[in-house]
């Protein structure tokens, strides 16, 4: 299996992931978006990051390729087998996306992207405003869901994967979790991150 897309990329670390808990061996090619890499864009019809292709069949989007390795190899599970944990597992892996990476990657962008990677001055008040206005209930409303070391059921999954991605790119950024506000949420940031699947995808290129 080919995996498209540069590893700074929570989505594309959702995948990288999923991969390693799941032990399944990948070839690696960490384009940009918009890349104009031919077989990249053959598998990502919208030119975004990630996108697969696994001998011929291209998927792009991390939920369906996470849905797609779920199916290909279901060993470890990633998402629970009972309607309510699958369900739940679905919400974050959402949440993760449209609510807490929309909101944290403005402080990503303004704090690392631009400065580091394009070498123009961040905004720094949109980032600030992130962080002191948009950030802080997503953060309360996590901790409040928060009750041991996974989000959903007793072990580890795609809602543990997809909200945990987008918090390595709030460290790019030199920010963490306030632990003496959101003690289980920093905790659980942590632990999380720290798995070798979490380390090895954070390690895999970005360019
Ligand atoms: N829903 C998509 C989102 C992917 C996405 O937005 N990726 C970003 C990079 S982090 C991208 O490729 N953006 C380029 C664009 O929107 O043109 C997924 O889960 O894979």
């Amino acid at each position: 299996m080919i995996i498209y897309g540069s590893s700074i990329s929570p989505f594309v670390r959702k995948v990288l992931v999923a991969l390693n808990e799941k032990g399944i061996r990948y070839e690696h090619g960490p384009v940009a978006p918009q890349a104009e890499d031919a077989d990249f864009r053959a598998a990502s019809p919208m030119g975004k990051i990630p996108a697969i292709d696994h001998d011929g069949f291209r998927l792009a989007d991390s939920s369906a390729i996470l849905d797609y390795i779920e199916h290909l190899s279901p060993q470890p599970a990633l998402i629970p087998a009972d309607a309510r944990g699958a369900a739940r597992a679905r919400w974050f892996d959402k949440f993760g996306e449209v609510e807490l990476d929309r909101k944290l990657s403005v402080v990503f962008t303004e704090r690392f992207l631009k400065p580091r990677l394009f070498k123009v001055p961040g905004d720094e008040a949109l980032a600030q405003q992130a962080l002191d206005t948009h950030l802080p209930p997503l953060f309360d409303y996590l901790e409040s869901q928060i009750s041991g070391p996974f989000l959903v059921g007793g072990a580890f999954g795609i809602g543990d994967i997809a909200v945990a991605a987008p918090f390595h790119n709030l460290r790019l950024a030199q920010v963490e979790v306030d632990a003496a506000r959101w003690p289980k949420l920093a905790g659980w940031v942590a632990l999380t991150l720290d798995r070798p699947a979490f380390v090895t995808a954070i390690a895999a290129p970005a360019w």
